[in-house]
């Protein structure tokens, strides 16, 4: 069994041309993305062991994503390609740099997603299972699925790991705390950002927020407040500052890049601290190119930044 462990949707992505909106688009580009999936190459690129087990239609979507993550070495093994389903398609433009993204995924063969899907045995054979508030806004079953999951998970003494990744197109805030909340209750890696917080919590004071969440077994990794990212146990709080990105191409897939470092940063046995200084990193090159996955960074390219080796061109 790899030592992390994620599932959730991914879809196939269709971008236009930069510049371009979709209305007027001649051409789209074909990719595709899921918050988990992100997490999973990007872990896997930087040498950890990872499985993904989403859902994928029976269609020429679903059969490329799982050539790609089997290609980007991702364990493939327990995913499904689901007769007579779909995979849910994401259309997503960036026009005079206002982002959107259009969802097609109601009844996708991931949001038909259920706990009798879960293959329990490899989940609590493994290290760290991470999981995100996506899969908890697709559906009932997908929720149930999550929660299934995370309980096997917690019996069996595997640590685990959630984003709340709030995407409000799929859920209202009022329905997503009902089940954020609860799940980071369980979780031992808390990894919002600062504005899904004040969402969350309905307020933007800080220390009040801080305080709720060290009220939480879990270490949580607060993103994005003042270009810093905060680190909450316990007992303390520590600030780390953003790792600045050379240029801002596309900014998703950002969050979820600076998880597969962290995580893959607590599984070579760093501190949350150093753990986070890897995903701060990793975060930062995957911005600066078009899509979600496509430059999160090998081992040798964030070592060569962590430790500051000058770069050899040729
Ligand atoms: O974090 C990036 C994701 O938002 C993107 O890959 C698509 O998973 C996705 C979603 O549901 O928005």
């Amino acid at each position: 069994v790899p030592d992390l462990l994620t599932f959730g949707e991914t879809m196939a992505l269709f971008m236009p041309q930069e510049h371009r909106g979709l209305e007027g688009a001649a051409s789209l580009e074909q990719g595709f993305g899921g918050a988990e999936s992100n997490v999973a190459i990007g872990a896997a690129r930087l040498g950890c062991s990872v499985g993904w087990f989403g859902s994928l239609g029976d269609d020429p979507f679903g059969r490329a994503i799982f050539k790609r993550l089997r290609g980007e070495g991702v364990d493939v093994s327990r995913a499904r390609q689901v007769a007579g389903q779909q995979t849910g398609l994401m259309f997503r433009e960036s026009v005079a740099g206002k982002l959107a993204v259009h969802y097609y995924r109601k009844h996708s063969a991931a949001s038909r997603m259920r706990p009798g899907d879960l293959d329990l045995q490899y989940i609590t054979g493994c290290k760290i299972l991470h999981v995100t508030g996506i899969t908890l806004a697709l559906s009932e079953s997908a929720r149930e699925t999550v929660f299934a999951a995370v309980a096997a998970a917690k019996k069996a003494g595997v640590k685990v790991s959630f984003d709340p990744n709030l995407r409000l197109k799929l859920w209202s805030i009022e329905e997503a705390r009902k089940f954020v909340l609860p799940l980071a209750e369980q979780a031992d890696y808390f990894l919002p950002g600062w504005d899904e917080l004040k969402l969350l919590y309905e307020t933007d004071q800080l220390d009040e927020v801080e305080a709720k969440l060290k009220q939480l077994s879990a270490v949580s990794i607060v993103k994005g407040v003042d270009d810093s990212t905060m680190v909450i146990g316990k007992g303390d709080s520590q600030t780390i500052p953003f790792y600045k990105a050379d240029q801002v191409v596309d900014t998703v897939g950002a969050g979820d890049g600076f998880c597969s470092g962290f995580l893959a940063g607590i599984l070579k046995g760093m501190t949350p601290v150093e753990a986070v200084r890897l995903g701060s990193v990793s975060g930062s090159l995957v911005v600066q190119m078009r899509g979600d996955w496509e430059a999160l960074p090998d081992w040798a390219s964030v070592d060569q930044r962590l430790s500051d080796k000058a770069w050899v061109e040729r």
